[in-house]
C-alpha cells in the first residue's frame, strides 16, 4: 500500500513537471514577442553609412538608448515615421542619441534623402 502511494506520487510529480515546463515555454514566447530571437541591448549603435542605416534593425531594451553616428560625408536625419522622435540635422561625424521608454516597433527614415531605406528600432526586454 505504501509502495503504491509513492508510485502515485511520482506519477503526479512527473505530470506536474511536464505541465510546468510546457507552460514555461509558451510564457517565454509571449513575454518576448519583439526580439525574434535577438537579444535586446541597453545601448545599441547604428552607423549611417553609404546612404543607409546599419544595421537596418536594432533591438533595444526598454529604457535603453540607441546611438546613431553619421559616417557619411553629408547631413542625415533620424526621424520616426510615426512622429515619436526626430534628430533634426545630424551632420557628418556627429551622433544622435534617443532613449526608448516604451515597448514597440519604430520605423524611421531620413527626411533629407527620401531614397534612403527606412530602418527599424525594436524596443522590448
Ligand atoms: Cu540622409
Amino acid at each position: 500500500m505504501k509502495k503504491i502511494k509513492s508510485i502515485c506520487a511520482l506519477v503526479l510529480l512527473s505530470a506536474g513537471v511536464l505541465l510546468f515546463s510546457g507552460c514555461g515555454k509558451s510564457n517565454s514566447n509571449s513575454q518576448n514577442p519583439t526580439s525574434n530571437g535577438k537579444t535586446p541591448s541597453p545601448n545599441p549603435s547604428v552607423s549611417i553609412v553609404n546612404m543607409a542605416y546599419s544595421p537596418a534593425t536594432v533591438y533595444v531594451t526598454i529604457g535603453g538608448t540607441v546611438t546613431w553616428t553619421n559616417k557619411d560625408g553629408v547631413t542625415h536625419t533620424v526621424t520616426d515615421v510615426g512622429g515619436s522622435f526626430n534628430s533634426g540635422d545630424v551632420p557628418a561625424d556627429q551622433t544622435y542619441r534617443m532613449t526608448f521608454n516604451k515597448a514597440g516597433t519604430y520605423s524611421y527614415h531620413c527626411t533629407i534623402h527620401p531614397t534612403m531605406p527606412t530602418a527599424t528600432v525594436v524596443v522590448g526586454n
